[in-house]
């Protein structure tokens, strides 16, 4: 199956609208990670609109798909696309990390919202998403479980745990989506701790694991739709991409990782982003 031109279309608005979501509740909120759900925002908007049967309607039913952010920092992304498939009205974006507001600094597990786990102390959502996974297979669910990961926390032991087992038990119907944007929170990968190839490592444990540009959004849709080819193994997906994606200021640098816009550069980026 291949993206038409509406899909296409569809999906590269959905992106533009997660960063400027980005942009906009980090800077409203004054703090925030707005460069992680930038760089993510093609292969998430890939994810939400072509492939994740979650939708208002069907987001208490047991059968419906999974979606896990093991990268719990990046949520200002998964909020905007939640918002954007109508599970919430979008003006509760700009409530973001204020008191009371259910769209923390980190997922809280809301289901009627369609937030399947919290998250954000990291490598915990692998784990979680297998055993899903597992679940689904023993209740013969047409469920897929997918769980967005990164770099930085592919430095997690659990990640690896999570992986041996998921191979172990031929989860076919589980797919992990990894933000490689050779940043965390503290610079550069190699220099803060070098994960090296992990889509050698993901296919050492066992996986089906390929290498993708994260923003080609027909890439993304080629490697999630040979992922519901697998039969027997897990599938990895490593979505190489630029943190900051789409504002020049922001790009490839690690000070975007947790630092919120201040008024000016919010003003700045939005205009970028052609808002
Ligand atoms: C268990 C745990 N240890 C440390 C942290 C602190 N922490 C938050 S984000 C982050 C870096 C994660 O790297 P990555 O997801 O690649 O960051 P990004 O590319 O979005 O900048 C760290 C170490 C955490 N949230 N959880
Ligand atoms: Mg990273």
């Amino acid at each position: 199956m291949t993206l038409t031109d509406q899909q296409r279309d569809e999906i590269r608005a959905a992106a533009n609208t997660v960063r400027q979501d980005s942009v906009r509740m980090t800077n409203a909120a004054t703090c925030g990670h707005p460069g992680g759900p930038m760089g993510m925002a093609d292969f998430m908007s890939t994810l939400f609109l072509a492939h994740l049967n979650l939708n208002a309607e069907n987001r208490h039913d047991p059968e419906r798909d999974r979606f896990i952010l093991g990268n719990g920092h990046t949520c200002a992304g998964l909020y905007s696309l939640l918002a954007q498939k109508g599970l919430f009205p979008s003006e509760s974006l700009l409530e973001f990390r204020k008191f009371g507001s259910p769209l923390q600094g980190h997922p809280h597990r809301n289901l009627d919202l369609g937030i399947d786990m919290s998250t954000g102390s990291l490598g915990n959502g692998l784990s979680v998403g297998a055993g899903m996974a597992l679940a689904a297979k023993q209740n013969n669910w047409e469920t897929r479980v997918y769980v967005a990961s990164s770099d930085g926390e592919s430095q997690e032991g659990q990640i690896w745990e999570a992986a041996t087992a998921a191979a172990h038990y031929g989860l076919s119907n589980l797919t992990v989506m990894v933000d490689f944007n050779n940043i965390q929170i503290d610079g550069v990968m190699r220099e803060v701790m070098d994960v090296r190839d992990l889509r050698e490592k993901y296919a050492a444990f066992g996986w089906h694991a390929v290498d993708i540009d994260g923003h080609d959004i027909d890439a993304v849709d080629g490697a999630l739709c040979a992922a519901k080819e697998e039969t027997t193994r897990p599938s990895a997906i490593i979505c190489h991409t630029t943190i900051g994606k789409g504002v020049s200021f922001m790009e490839d640098k690690a000070a975007w990782h947790g630092v919120a816009p201040n008024d000016e550069q919010a003003q700045e980026a939005l205009a970028e982003l052609g808002a």
